[in-house]
Formats: structure tokens, C-alpha cells, sequence
């Protein structure tokens, strides 16, 4: 296709300029060229053919060792005044960062092909889309946004003459942790990231634009860019109903955004429907309620845990047409391996390091963030609003964390501004999984933590803001906790599908039905609001995953304030009024 919108040519120019690639090509989309940039990343080793029957179309890559999850610490919001960025961001200074930059990315494409990505975050010809060019030397790069992004000539006819794209410059030069960096310059459309070919630092339309340039924009253009899932439940009359839900990474979206319903309501005829799993932009639509879509296009979904029993949908997602990255290659019928993936780890494999493994149990085969890159259109529960161009108007916005005792299973906020409270509070207590220390409470607000392309203080006056136009239509707020545990340290609440049993509270009270008990920390369901037919679940269990320790809730608030004393006068009054509401409440 012609491409005659001047500004992309002339950036495309700049950046060969300065990368000096002997080749550049331009990605249009279509199924032979993409067929192509396989057969030569397999002829070079970076991706390896997995069994074509068992799993046909699909592949495995190996990252470098050093080069396996996003690095908070090398990513940098470089807006020209450092108060901009914020306490929880780390800044760059653009005047250092772009010469920085440049030296960096000076011949670093010598000997290799450029490609030229033009994508589309958002479905084609959405109001709500927009458009990004990545440059990349990584043909893994680029094969995993033809998966994640509606990528080729569709971008740029949705783009047109337009100058209001992302320009991404990407180079995996050579995989130096020392010399890389992830550059966001918010106010120049634009993210430079090298020396990562991993995911959230390499596929720019996801973490780098779909949630820190985008947050940016949204605060100027009043709309909102969120790290939320989006699930729509049907009813037996073929009414469906959206809620869209922020938790920390590796809380489950993924699972909570493909539940199966639990038997009670699938023999009455409910429907799960998934439309996202990570990433919702959401605006006021036409009739003044908040509609979303998924600004992506497939699923870059963790394989540790994924399994037929916590999500037997992500899986049948997996079988065709993926990715796989840093999990075990099975020798014998050359298909992948994860743990607990099943019991029966592979006796004859390699690693996730290219070692050979063959199921030793003294070291990982997979590496814990190894990953799957699925196109959505592979998922069972696929909504069928999936490219709708308006999106689905959401009825309820639920936050949560990993609690031990603090958080109970649910509860609703008393207003939209409440709600934002409990947003901005959100927590997780790392797990001796995660870390040494267990029981650490990492404040994570709205799951933005690393992803807030600005200052935490004014996006949380953006939510105000945004409660404040949509007024009446405004979703209602909840907090769910999954995570409670008993006295001996373990889960007491089902989980997994189970969890719709909380969502239909939640859709009944968003309806403005359903009872609720009020509690010094917003409505409660009482046990028997929640349906617990076929669950085999005591009273008492109910009683406690509900209960609301004001001992625990004032060291809470405490710690609340410490948090918020980070963002001195730029934390909204509103929220601190939330917090003397609070404690007031806890000393009532
Ligand atoms: C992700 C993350 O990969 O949140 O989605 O880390
Ligand atoms: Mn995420």
C-alpha cells in the first residue's frame, strides 16, 4: 500500500537514519508476509515449530536469561518537569534521556531488517482506538503485535493524514541490562525502549502505550485508561452486563475475565463472556454511561498456573496459533510444559534455558513469568462485543489485592468518590512466593502502580473528575478479596468460578437491588446474600471471609496515610476526607 501520511515517512526516515538497518519492511497485515518472518525466525533458531498437530501454528521462543519481565527500575516517565512524573514514577529528564537515547540507538540496527509496525490499539475504526508505528530489529517482536494489535495497512487507513499517532522506537541491540531503558515522553507521543525483547517492554502497544502514554492522554482528552479486565455476565434472558476489574499483576484477571460459571447459574441458562483480560479504555458514550473496549487483540497471559482446572479457557486459547516463551519444549511429541500444568512433567524436555531437563525437581523447567502470546479470537468465551467499535457500557468497577485478614470477600463504596478512595488505597501482601518477606503491604492504586504515565495525585483527581461528569450514570464501586485465609494460613473463599457468586451481588446492587449491611468501611453483602447452593461452605467460613477487624482496619489507616503523605498537596482533598470518614467510622 502507499503510505502518504508525511509524518510517519518522515520518522520512519529519522529512525533508519539513526539505526542504520540494511533493510526496512514495512508490515502490512497479511498472512503471507507474517508466514514469511516465521520461516526466517525459524531458520535462525528464534522460534521454534511445535508439533503441527497437537498444536498447530504454534511456537516456542527463549528469551535471553537476563531478559525475562518488565523492569520497573529502567523504566523512566521523561516529561519536562520532574514534578510531573511523580513520587511513584521514576523520571528521566528529557534533555539527558533523548542524546542518551540516540548514542544507544546509533547503528544498533546495522546488519539487521527494520520493521515498521503500524498498529491500532482499540478495534478498527472505533471512536475510542488509536494508532501507534513501532520500529523494532525483532522479528519475535514483531510476530507477538501481529497477535496482540490489529497491526498493518488497517493502521494506517484508520490513520489517514493524521499526526496523532505513537511513535515507538524500538531495538533490542544487544540485550544490555546495563544500558536498558524504557522511555516514555508523554509529551511527545513517543517511547523509546532498547536492549529488551521482553513483552511489556518490547511489545509497545501494551504496557508502554495501551497504559502510560494512553493514562496521560486520557487525562487531557477525559477519558480513561485502565489495567482492568472486562467480563460480561448474561442472564437466562440474553441480558448481558458488564463489570471491568483492576488487580495487581498476577492476582488472576486472566482467570476472573474467563470464569466458567459454576453450576447453580449455568443450569439456569448464565453466560460468561470475556472481552479483556488486562487493559480497558473507557469514555462517556452518547447515552452518558461509561462504555469500554479492550485496546488489545490477544492474550500475553502467564503459563505457570494455567492449568484445565484454574482456566481451562485460557488454555484452549493456547492450542493454536501461539507464542510460547521460557517454558519447557517436550522432546517427545514436541508440544510445551509448564508447572502444574498437569502432574506429569516431561521426561524427556529441555528447559526454559535450552538445558535438558527431563523433570528434575530440583530446578524450574518453566521460568515463573514465562508467558503465552494467544490471539483472542482462539478464546471459547470470546464475547461477541469483542470489536464492537463502542464498546460495552459497564455497570460496576471492581478493585482488589491479595489480603490475608483485612479486606473481606466484597464490599460496595457508599458514592463514586468512596469508591475512588478504596481505588487509590488498593494493597497486596506479598507472598512467600513473591518475595522473602511475607505479609508486606505494597499499595498498588487502581493496579496503576507501575503503569501511570503522570502524576499519581492528578490521576486520581482525573477519577474525581470523571465521577463527577458522569454523575448519576456513573458505575457503581466494589473491592473484592479472594485471598482471605484462616488462622493456619489457608484460602477459605472457592475461588475461580466460584467468584461469579460475588459478581451477581455485585450486578444486583449495581442495578440498585439486593440487600446490604452497612459497615464503618461501605456495604456489605450478610452471609446469606450470596449464593453458596452446591458450595460446600459453613456459615461460620461466610462469616468470617466477611468480617471487618477494626483493630486491623485502624493499622490500615495508618498505613494509608504514610501512602498518602507521598503525594503532599497534590492528593486530592476529597481523599483525605474519605480517610477521616474512615477512622472516624472504625472509632464510632
Ligand atoms: C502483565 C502485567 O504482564 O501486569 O500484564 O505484568
Ligand atoms: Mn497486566
Amino acid at each position: 500500500m502507499d503510505i502518504c501520511n508525511k509524518t510517519v515517512l518522515e520518522w520512519v526516515d529519522e529512525a533508519v537514519e539513526l539505526c542504520r538497518p540494511d533493510k526496512v519492511m514495512w508490515i502490512d497485515g497479511s498472512n503471507e508476509q507474517a508466514e514469511m518472518l516465521r520461516k526466517e525466525a525459524m531458520a535462525t533458531g528464534e522460534l521454534i515449530k511445535l508439533n503441527e498437530e497437537k498444536l498447530p501454528g504454534c511456537f516456542l521462543h527463549r528469551s535471553d536469561p537476563d531478559d525475562v519481565a518488565r523492569v520497573e527500575d529502567r523504566t523512566f516517565i521523561c516529561c519536562r518537569k520532574e514534578e510531573d512524573a511523580g513520587p511513584t514514577n521514576n523520571w528521566f529528564d528529557p534533555k539527558v534521556a533523548y542524546p542518551t537515547l540516540k548514542k544507544l540507538f546509533d547503528g544498533c540496527m546495522q546488519g539487521r531488517t527494520m520493521y515498521v509496525i503500524p498498529y491500532i490499539m482499540g478495534p478498527i475504526g472505533s471512536p475510542y482506538s488509536k494508532v501507534g508505528i513501532e520500529v523494532t530489529d525483532s522479528i519475535y517482536v514483531t510476530l507477538s503485535m501481529l497477535i496482540m494489535t490489529r497491526a498493518g495497512d488497517c493502521a494506517l487507513e484508520q490513520l489517514g493524514e493524521s499526526n496523532d499517532w505513537v511513535r515507538c522506537m524500538h531495538s533490542k541491540a544487544n540485550l544490555d541490562p546495563d544500558n536498558r531503558y524504557i522511555c516514555h515522553f508523554p509529551e511527545d507521543n513517543a517511547i523509546w525502549s532498547i536492549n529488551s525483547g521482553y513483552g511489556g517492554n518490547a511489545l509497545m502497544g501494551k504496557k508502554c502505550f495501551a497504559l502510560r502514554i494512553a493514562s496521560y492522554q486520557g487525562k487531557n482528552e477525559g477519558w480513561m485508561a485502565e489495567h482492568m479486565l472486562i467480563l460480561g455476565i448474561e442472564n437466562p434472558k440474553g441480558e448481558v452486563r458488564y463489570v471491568a476489574a483492576a488487580f495487581p499483576s498476577a492476582c488472576g484477571k486472566t482467570n476472573l475475565a474467563m470464569l466458567i460459571p459454576p453450576k447453580v447459574y449455568e443450569k439456569d441458562g448464565y453466560k460468561a463472556w470475556c472481552v479483556g483480560d488486562d487493559i480497558a479504555w473507557m469514555r462517556k458514550g452518547p447515552d452518558g454511561r461509561l462504555y469500554a473496549i479492550n485496546a488489545e487483540k490477544g492474550f500475553f497471559g502467564v503459563a505457570p498456573g494455567t492449568n484445565a482446572k484454574s482456566n481451562p479457557n485460557a488454555l484452549a486459547t493456547t492450542q493454536k496459533n501461539t507464542i510460547f516463551t521460557n517454558v519447557v519444549l517436550n522432546c517427545d511429541d514436541n508440544t510445551v510444559w509448564w508447572e502444574s500444568l498437569d502432574k506429569n512433567p516431561p521426561k524427556n524436555s529441555i528447559d526454559w534455558k535450552g538445558n535438558i531437563w527431563n523433570g528434575r525437581e530440583d530446578v524450574k523447567g518453566a521460568h515463573p513469568n514465562s508467558r503465552f502470546t494467544a490471539p483472542a479470537e482462539n478464546c471459547p468465551v470470546l464475547s461477541p462485543e469483542f470489536n464492537s467499535p463502542e464498546g460495552v457500557p459497564i455497570d460496576a468497577i471492581i478493585f482488589g489485592g491479595r489480603r490475608a485478614k483485612t479486606a473481606p470477600l466484597v464490599y460496595q463504596a457508599r458514592d463514586w468518590q468512596h469508591g475512588v478512595f478504596i481505588g487509590s488505597t488498593m494493597a497486596s501482601e506479598t507472598t512467600a512466593a513473591t518475595t522473602g518477606a511475607v505479609g508486606v503491604v505494597r499499595r498498588d492504586p487502581m493496579a496503576m502502580l507501575p503503569f501511570c504515565g503522570y502524576h499519581m495525585g492528578d490521576y486520581f483527581k482525573h477519577w474525581l473528575e470523571m465521577g463527577d461528569d458522569l454523575g448519576e450514570k456513573a458505575p457503581k464501586i466494589f473491592n473484592v478479596n479472594w485471598f482471605r485465609v484462616d488462622d493456619d494460613g489457608n484460602f477459605i473463599w472457592p475461588g475461580f468460578g466460584d467468584n461469579m457468586r460475588v459478581i451477581m451481588w455485585i450486578l444486583d446492587r449495581a442495578a440498585g437491588k439486593g440487600h446490604a449491611v452497612e459497615t464503618p468501611i461501605g456495604y456489605e453483602p450478610a452471609p446469606e446474600d450470596i449464593n453458596t447452593e452446591g458450595l460446600d461452605i459453613s456459615r461460620q467460613t461466610l462469616e468470617d471471609l466477611l468480617n471487618v477487624d477494626v483493630d486491623l482496619w485502624k493499622d490500615e489507616v495508618a498505613g494509608i496515610k504514610e501512602f498518602y503523605a507521598k503525594f503532599g498537596d497534590k492528593l486530592p482533598k476529597e481523599l483525605y476526607d474519605e480517610l477521616d470518614k474512615l477512622e472516624a467510622n472504625l472509632n464510632k
